[in-house]
Order: structure tokens, then sequence, then C-alpha cells
């Protein structure tokens, strides 16, 4: 008898260990069955063809870097027997992202309709490994059948309120791969530094990438850092990026501000600005630091009325830009900001008001699509679509544009009506900067979102129409970085907030469950402490999350 019971134990002990599939974004759908599959220095990556070899490297590259072991790599063809995980794409679909994943006792299964879906295949053997370093490296048998339910899945990430290095940047792509995510949106110009090198204008670079000093603290701060902040990607390094992305099947969609928060640019190029001759103007209750005579990169957040004069030079001039920027980013989609564009140099230009009268313009906000349109123009011809902040809504949109919805969901719900693409990204739900926790101790921006929150988040809103609802693309957060100066920040206001978003985006909608989540989200602190990542422990405050105490 008492063996019997003990023999029960045994194989429920085994069952439930079967069955803890702690995949985050969950799986579509997810047979277990019992036993695994180990792999060890025996074991063998079996390739078939380019895309597969990338994904099989990728693979071997993480055992190597997190649990110290090394397999082999053999590309198909030869007959392998043995230990080993084979890769296959099994359609060669472009526009899919659907794999398989098959784990049995003598070998791993991933067949992807494409090289992409073989990736994402690899992604969940990342997460079906240990949490712990030094155990086994079993993995459960099961077969897995999933897909992305939305095409966008992105993360953007601000280099111009604080400057972060390439190594850090590769880390970001990283994050963004492990969670089956495809685009990393790169904010490269703002008020406070100009971040990316264009040939033709080196200025941009020698004096936009640079300011002089930093307010302290949260705006208007406690004075001014009196440091020198800055830095910038030269051509060569962004092509890295982009390569480095692309072996991830990630897409890097480039952001280049226009007509506001040009501040940096226009420090650099007066010329661009409506009143050249005029001094950079800081907000009276922020402190500054070095000389105020002339053009100067901003010290301080926010806003300012010093945007591009909508001029023949100011359009050459983005033109010239765009064509770097067109030959460094082969993406399909180039963001041209067109947020938070205030209105007061425009309205007391009398080359605006003349332009207004001339083009049949309703008034500045007219002003503000003609400078958008005339952009988008330009990069159609060049087989380009532009994304834009929901802003450019205002006056009329351009007639391809993409508008990212971050005043809320009304930018999008409007856009998508009009028949036009949207990313969803409105701040109550996917703004990284805002506080997670009420215990915050460091200085953060806007409000308060927890990972219940963001896991809450449907990115097509409920008061769309149905029939428009194919035009929500998908959604992404954003880390702004205005109180982000570091590394172990970026990560800290972004997991497990980014865990949560990704099955947002990629898991079917009836798949979505908080409490089933939950349990996942408790194996996944631990894989963060496996990969070394600093992320927040809000969830385990009873203050931020009364059902943790249970
Ligand atoms: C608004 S979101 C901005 C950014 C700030 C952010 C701070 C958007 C398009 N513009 O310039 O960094 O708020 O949360």
């Amino acid at each position: 008898m008492r063996k019997i019971v003990l023999l029960v134990l045994v194989m429920n002990t085994l069952l439930t260990h079967a069955q803890e599939i702690n995949i985050i974004p969950k799986p579509v759908s997810v047979t277990v069955g019992v036993g695994s599959f180990t792999i060890n220095a025996n074991t063998k990556i079996v390739a078939k063809g380019t895309e597969c070899l990338k994904s099989a490297h990728f693979l071997a590259d993480y055992l190597r870097s997190v649990y110290g072991v090394s397999v082999g790599i053999v590309e198909s063809g030869s007959n392998q027997s043995g230990n080993t995980i084979n890769l296959s794409e099994a359609r060669k679909d472009e526009t899919h992202t659907r794999y398989s994943l098959t784990v049995s006792g003598k070998n791993v299964q991933i067949k992807g309709d494409n090289g992409a879906g073989v990736f994402y295949g690899i992604q969940s053997i990342i997460q079906l490994l240990p949490v712990d370093k030094s155990s086994p490296l079993f993995i459960p048998q099961v077969n897995i059948l999933d897909s992305a339910r939305f095409a966008y899945r992105g993360m953007m990430l601000d280099v111009s309120r604080h400057f972060f290095p390439i190594s850090f940047v590769k880390q970001f792509i990283d994050f963004i791969a492990l969670y089956k995510m495809n685009t990393f949106h790169w904010h490269l110009t703002d008020d406070q530094g100009w971040r990316i090198e264009i040939k033709k204008y080196p200025k941009l670079t020698e004096i936009g990438s640079h300011r002089n000093g930093t307010i302290i603290g949260r705006y208007p701060g406690k004075g001014n850092d009196g440091q020198t902040e800055g830095g910038f990607y030269t051509q060569d390094q962004i092509r890295e990026i982009v390569k480095y992305a692309a072996a991830r099947y990630i897409t890097v969609v480039p952001e280049i501000e226009m007509p506001g928060h040009s501040s940096a640019a226009i420090a650099a190029y007066p010329q661009l600005s409506c009143f050249p001759e005029e001094s950079t103007k800081h907000p009276e209750k922020t402190a500054w630091n070095g000389p105020t005579e002339g053009k100067q990169v901003q010290q301080a957040w926010g806003v300012f009325e010093d945007v591009y004069a909508p001029t023949e030079y100011t359009f050459h001039f983005l033109q010239d830009v765009m064509d770097e920027v067109m030959q460094l980013f082969p993406s399909k989609y180039i963001h041209v900001g067109g947020d938070e564009c205030p209105k007061e140099s425009w309205k007391r230009s009398a080359f605006c008001q003349q332009l207004i009268k001339d083009k049949g313009l309703k008034d500045e906000h007219g002003l503000q699509s003609y400078f958008i349109q005339r952009i988008e123009k330009y990069l159609n011809s060049k087989g380009r679509r532009i994304i834009g902040w929901d802003e450019i809504l205002e006056g009329g949109l351009a007639p391809n544009a993409t508008v990212m919805s971050w005043r809320g969901e009304e930018g999008g719900i409007e856009a998508a009506k009009q028949k036009h693409q949207v990313i969803m990204t409105p701040g109550a739900w996917v703004y990284f900067d805002h506080t997670q926790t009420k215990h915050e101790d460091s200085v953060t921006i806007g409000g308060y979102t927890t990972v219940q929150k963001v896991y809450g988040y449907e990115p097509v809103p409920k008061l769309l129409p149905e029939e428009n609802a194919h035009y929500v693309l998908g959604a992404q957060a954003n880390l702004w970085t205005e109180y982000i100066s570091n590394a172990a920040k970026v990560e800290y206001m972004l997991f497990p907030r980014m865990s949560a978003l990704s099955e947002v985006l990629w898991s079917a909608k009836s798949q979505r469950n908080w409490d089933d989540f939950e349990k996942r989200l408790l194996v996944q602190f631990k894989r963060y402490e496996l990969w070394n990542f600093n992320y927040s422990k809000a969830y385990f405050d009873p203050i931020n999350n009364p059902d943790s105490a249970k």
C-alpha cells in the first residue's frame, strides 16, 4: 500500500512538473506530455537553410552564455541521429509568425512558416529551460502551436533625453527578442540631443549632440548639474544596430522629430528657426549652465516654442536628412514625430502667416498638416511610409500616414475611422516612464501604471467600430528617458511590465487571464534573476498589489 501511495506521489510530481509550462507570452496552444528532453554537450542543432542557421546560432550563444553549455550546429542534409534540435522553415511564407514546437524524449522539432517563426520557436525553448543556472537542461515534453495576434509589437527607447551606448541599445533589442516583439522604435532626436550622424550636416552632432547641463531632479529641478551630457551614433554603428536587430527579426523604425522638439537641430543650424537671431529661451524656473547667447541645446524637459520654420531651407534640410536616414534604415516606416508643436513662433512669423494665406490654409494647425504632408510626399516618393504621433490628425491627416495614438485612445479611434493604420500607445497603459509603485524612491514622470494595468490593456478600442478594427496594427510601450539616465533604471522601468505587454500583443485574446499570467509571472521573476535583469519588485508590495499578500 505504501509503495502504491509513493508511486502515485511520484507520478503526480512528474505530471504536475510536466504541466508547468510558464512561457510568456502564452502560446496559442500547448499540449503537455510526460518526461523530458535534455540538452547536453552531445546535443546538435540541425538547421535547414540560412534563416534556420541564424536561429541555431542564437540558441547556441544563449546556452553558452547563460548555462555555460556548448552545443554543436550542423546543416541538415546529412542524416543526424541522436540528441538533436531540428529547425526548419515549412512554407517560407513571408507574412506569418507561426511555428510548431514538438519536444519528445529524443529530439526537439521547430517548424516555422518562415525564419521569424523558427526564431519565435527558439524563444519558447528558452523559456522551457530551467530558471536555475546549475540545473540539468531539461525541457518538458510538449506540443506547441503558436502565432502572433498583432503584426506590430513595439518598444520605443528615447536616446535624446539621455544617451545610451550602442552596447545597451543591443541589450534593449535583446529584451525585445526574448518577448517575441518585432519593432524597435528609436527616438533619435529631440530638444535635448541629436543622436544620429548626418554626413551632410556635421554640426548636428558636433553641436546638437551635447548639452551643457541638465536640471537636477523633478522638473523644474533643484538647480543644474553642470555636467556635459551627450553622445551620438555614427552611421557605422547605426548599420551595426540595424543588422543586429534584423538577425533577431526586429525592424528598427527611426524617429526624426518635426516640426517641434527640434531645439538640438536648431542649435546646430539656427536658420531652421523662424527667428534665427533670437537666443534660445529656457523656462525661468529652471536653472541653466553655460552660455545663454545664441541657439542652445535645451537642459530642461518639456515643450519649447522655437520649432522648425516651414521654409524651403528647412524642407531641403529635412529631405537631405531623410535621404541619409533611408540609406541606413531599410524599414518601410519612418517616424516623423509631429507631437507637441507649439504654434507661437508660427503665429508671430510674417513668413508663416503669408504662407498660410498663399497655401489657403486655415490656421497654424493647417500649417502643421502642410508640413507633415510635404515630408510624407517626399518619403512616399522613395517608397516609404510615415508614422506620426496623434497630433498629425490636427489640421488634416497626410494621405498614407500611420498614427501613433499616445494621448489616450481617441487619436487611434479617429484615424482608424478615417481608414488609416494605427499603432496604439496610450499613456495610461503603456508609458513605462510612469511609476509602477506607490513606494517609488526615484524620480518618475506621468501616472501610476502597474503590471496589472498593462496586462489589462486591449489594443483594439471598445469604441472602434468592428469593421475598422483591422486598422489597428498593434501597440507599443514608450520609454521616455527624462528621468532615466542609466541602463539599470531602464531595466527597472521595463520589467515586469514589458512581459505583460508581450502577452497583450502576441497571445490570443481568449488566452488572456490575469490569474494564469500571475502564476507564470512568478516563475518569470526567477528567469529575470537568471538573466540578471534589474526588475521592479513592486508586485510583491501589498500597497501596489493587495493580491500578492494572499
Ligand atoms: C510626451 S509622448 C512626449 C514626450 C515626453 C513624454 C513624457 C510624446 C509623443 N511626447 O516628449 O517625453 O510625454 O512622458
